[in-house]
């Protein structure tokens, strides 16, 4: 029986990556996300590479919608091997004291308070299967705070945090939780952060070259197919000329 993921967010990105590199390495693959067009693009995009997918269309801060599509899985798409958490954003990079209340709400319900929905809807299945791995998508800007990151930053420092709290609740499971921090990786992130400027959110990829949510995906694959034995327990993948989250080397 092939072994079963479902990524969070899988609507671009890191997560589109997800979904395509987990499906390339012969898993089902459970795609959820805001946008069902985007989803069911990328479900044909899997159905032509081979791969079996099911699509589940909610936004992770929807609490009750989250709870009713994962209990509204067919039996044979229920014992989840795999949690990919990437659903998350930034939006802004105003000092502090000048953020904007309705994205700092946006960004700690959907990073925190989303991925904490989704760890709790779906661990349980893990932990009476004794089986199963959760992948965090954290981040550097968690390590340390930098100009105007702020809020963000202090969304994925919780995201450590929680998937610590989680690894050592699980510890006596055969369960695996992974907090995979990438650095500067180009995808729709930073145009969502600057709200759709797109020469301000090319800027940031501008004399580097960064990762890409393959790159990223490649890690999350790596993480799951360990040897049962190896918890990859953290990772911060970083763009080579990237010292940290706020040293870049352009040229
Ligand atoms: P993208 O903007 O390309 O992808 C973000 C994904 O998250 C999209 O599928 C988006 O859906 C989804 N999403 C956002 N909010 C919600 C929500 N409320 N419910 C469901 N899905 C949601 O950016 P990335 O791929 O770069 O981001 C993925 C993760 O990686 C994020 O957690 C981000 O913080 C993290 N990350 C990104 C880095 C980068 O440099 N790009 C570096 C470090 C971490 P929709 O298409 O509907 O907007
Ligand atoms: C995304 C990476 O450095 O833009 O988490 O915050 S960064």
């Amino acid at each position: 029986m092939k072994k079963i993921v479902m990524v969070t967010g899988a609507t671009s990105g890191i997560g589109r990556a997800c979904a395509l590199k987990f499906g390339k390495a012969g898993y089902r693959v459970i795609i959820t996300g805001r946008r069902a067009d985007a989803l069911a693009d990328l479900s044909a995009e899997l159905a032509d590479a081979g791969v079996e997918s099911l699509v589940l269309v909610f936004d992770v801060r929807d609490r009750k919608l989250a709870e009713m599509s994962v209990r509204s899985l067919p039996q044979d798409w229920r014992e989840i091997d795999v949690l990919v958490n990437n659903a998350g954003l930034a939006l802004g990079l105003e000092p502090e004291y000048e953020g904007d209340f309705e994205d700092w709400d946006t960004m700690v319900d959907t990073n925190i308070k989303g991925l904490l929905t989704m760890t709790r809807l779906i661990v349980p299945g893990m932990v009476k299967r004794n089986r199963g791995q959760v992948i965090n998508i954290g981040s550097v800007a968690g390590d340390a705070a930098y100009a105007g990151g702020n809020v963000y930053c202090a969304t994925k420092a919780a995201v450590k945090t929680i998937t610590d709290g989680l690894r050592i609740d699980v510890a006596d499971t055969a369960i695996r939780v992974t907090n995979i921090k990438p650095g500067l990786v180009e995808t729709n992130f930073s145009r969502t952060r600057f709200h759709g400027d797109i020469e301000r959110a090319d800027n940031v990829y501008k004399g580097i070259k960064p990762l890409t949510g393959d790159d990223i995906a490649d890690v999350a694959v790596y993480a799951a197919e360990a040897p049962a034995h190896v918890q990859i327990a953290e990772v911060l993948v970083l763009a080579t000329h990237q010292g940290s989250g706020s040293v870049i080397v352009r040229k």
